[in-house]
């Protein structure tokens, strides 16, 4: 968000407060029946699965839809004391970059996978900001299992999109920079112009066990790219980025940046992209990135570092990039469920400009155009145009859709959420967010089917919606009832982290899908014990290998002698428990790391190097039992 649009946005909230116009919150915009709506009775499930972005905190959390429930915080790429997420050693690959082991980044986007345009909710996507890299997360686990870092890239923040069918995951660069040889990207900075290179990046992901490879880069001017959505149905083969600072500055202070009437969509034909790879047309260049991935048949993630990408030139190579004038530094693209229509949202733009693919390729078929940007043409505005929504609100960001013909875009500044006809452009409702939404979703929203029926909206100032908490407050959703001609506000939810993107599916596609636990004979870790009586303590020079099992209620081995102050020790903890939801923990005295929290079936290790001499205690940390209390062991540490 630039800075200017906060303080536009804190003022309206500021003069909102001033002028006693209170926001109306529950009493005035709820009725009656709001509360049974998202009730569920004990013992009842959710509708739809809520994935939602953590933002700052590096996470997804799992919330149910209608009630707003948390169910899991889902670590992808921070550690997570709470379950040994980058702390145990099977998972510190995980969180492996070209830089070394990096424990946070910031997590923006949600994209569920889709079949056909529709949600299959095989996998969730994430995209990390600040060390670019992409995530997949298996649906059926709930866990974290492949990270791709994206070379040639800077503030992963246009990313993840995906394709119709799940084809590529996609990913535009929030800032350009200097790609290729590292000798190449030693310039100053304001050689930007001649220096610096825009990338997007298509991720190939496989069909059946969703592997992800970098598939090919393809070079662009040095833009900023911002939000971005697949083409889907008749526009399937298409991706439509937004982009601003098209007057390629290189530093974003308002004099140099923003000062265009206009920046573009970036339209980009895919499929002709692919086809030119096929042909051999890929540059392989040089770019260090690595590639995690957990495996389900060892429970241990692997990290490989790769170094060179292909990369396509479309300065070369014309017909694969358009430019679509779109006023003013827009933040988001958004197709709508036919694939018709591509949607642009200029955060500092009136109105709001909808595009028609039809006369886009009509546009492209005529040359109608009225400029070009490394070579590339810049479709005539009015050409490509449907028409404007005028006067819709302040700032507007990102749109959803509800599958029957309306269009639902949310106002940072003005802090509302405006519904609109897509074909008539008639603005038919409007309800104030309290207090500026970012993005907003429909379950279903950014696919082919949606299901009109919910909307959420993820929302950055909360102010007064909760109980205060000191200086910063739980950033609130908004969940409001859309299957009515007005949208009903029914339930404020507060949310892990900040929000950004999330999607929600229905809860039959997976929950009956879940892995309930690992069964032991697949167990194919190399330091797995399959029952009780292989407990034993290895040692190996200065390294101690502790082969621990657990089971209601015991660890063996539970008392352990012969280790030396500067040893280092591992715990190589199996839980031998075959039943759903009976985890165990393991923490140390002392130890210099997380808990292990080990899944039934499954093998964990946490490394400790005792630093002192002492009998150590540790103890599972998950009640587990009536016994759970009496799972506890000691460790003897002598002089070196
Ligand atoms: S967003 Cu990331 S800065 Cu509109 Cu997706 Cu808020
Ligand atoms: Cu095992 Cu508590």
């Amino acid at each position: 968000m630039k800075t200017k649009l906060w303080l536009l946005a804190g003022a309206a909230v500021a003069m909102a407060l001033a002028h006693g116009c209170k926001p109306k919150g529950a009493q005035s915009a709820l009725s009656g029946d709001a509360a049974s709506k998202v009730y569920i009775a004990p013992g009842q499930h959710d509708e739809f699965y809520n994935i939602i972005s953590g933002g700052f905190n590096g996470q997804m959390s799992v919330v149910g839809l209608p009630s707003g429930r948390v169910f899991k915080i889902l670590p992808v790429f921070s550690v997570h004391p709470e379950n040994g997420w980058g702390f145990s050693e099977e998972s510190k690959p995980m969180l492996n970059t070209s830089h070394g082991f990096v424990p946070w980044d910031d997590l923006h986007h949600i994209a569920i996978s889709t079949t056909n345009a529709e949600h299959d909710a095989r996998w969730a996507f994430g995209n990390a900001n600040n060390t670019p890299r992409i995530a997949r997360v298996d649906l059926t686990t709930f866990k974290t299992v492949e990270i791709i870092e994206i070379p040639n890239s800077g503030g992963n923040h246009s990313s993840p999109f995906i394709t119709e069918n799940t084809e590529y995951v996609v990913a535009g660069t929030r800032f350009s920079v200097p790609t290729g040889d590292e000798a190449n990207r030693d310039v100053p900075i304001d050689t930007y112009k001649e220096n610096f290179r825009g990338t997007i990046s298509f991720i190939s992901v496989d069909k059946d066990h969703g592997d992800m490879e970098i598939a090919f880069q393809l070079e662009a001017p040095p833009f900023n790219f911002d939000l971005a959505r697949a083409g889907k149905k008749k526009s399937h083969g298409w991706f439509f980025f937004s982009t601003y600072n098209t007057e390629m500055a290189h530093t974003l202070l308002e004099v140099n940046a923003s000062q265009k009437d206009k920046d573009f969509i970036m339209a980009v034909n895919w499929k002709k992209a692919e086809e030119y790879i096929k042909q051999g047309k890929g540059k392989k260049v040089k770019a260090k990135y690595a590639h995690n991935k957990w495996s389900e048949d060892t429970h241990m993630a692997t990290s490989v570092i790769k170094d060179e990408v292909l990369s396509l030139d479309p300065r070369e190579l014309k017909d694969i990039i358009y430019f679509i004038p779109c006023p003013k530094s827009p933040h988001g693209t958004d197709t709508d469920p036919t694939g018709e229509y591509i949607v642009g949202s200029g955060k500092l733009a009136a109105i709001i400009p909808v595009f028609s693919f039809t006369k886009m390729l009509k546009a492209i078929e005529n040359q109608d155009f009225e400029g070009s940007v490394d070579g590339m043409p810049v479709l005539r505005y009015e050409s490509v145009l449907h028409g404007e929504v005028e006067k819709p609100g302040l700032g507007p960001l990102h749109t959803e859709f509800d599958g029957r013909g309306n269009a639902y875009t949310s106002f940072f500044v003005s802090s509302e959420v405006v519904k609109w006809n897509i074909e008539t452009l008639q603005v038919l409702d409007r309800v104030p967010t309290y207090y500026s939404v970012g993005h907003l979703m429909i379950p279903g929203g950014p696919t082919g089917k949606p299901h009109g029926k919910y909307l959420v909206a993820y929302n950055k100032i909360t102010k007064d919606r909760y109980l205060p908490t000191g200086p910063e407050l739980a950033h609130s959703a908004q969940l409001y009832d859309i299957s009515g001609d007005k949208m009903q506000l029914l339930l404020d939810f507060p949310t892990i982290g900040e929000p950004h993107y999330a999607e929600a599916f229905p809860a039959s596609l997976i929950k009956d899908k879940q892995v309930k636990f690992y069964p032991l004979e697949k167990n194919n870790h190399p330091r797995v014990l399959k029952g009780i009586n292989d407990a034993r303590v290895e040692r190996e020079g200065n390294k101690v290998h502790v082969y621990m099992t657990t089971i209601r209620s015991n660890f063996r081995p539970d008392n352990i002698e012969g280790i030396r102050v500067g040893d280092e020790v591992y715990f190589h903890v199996t839980n031998l428990e075959q039943d759903w939801d009976v985890p165990h923990g393991f923490a140390v005295k002392g130890a210099n790391t997380a808990e292990l929290l080990v899944m039934p079936g499954e093998t964990s290790t946490l490394k400790w190097v005792p630093d002192r001499v002492g009998v150590f205690p540790f103890y599972c940390t998950d009640f587990c039992s009536a016994l759970h209390q009496e799972m506890q062991g000691y460790i003897r540490v002598s002089p070196a």
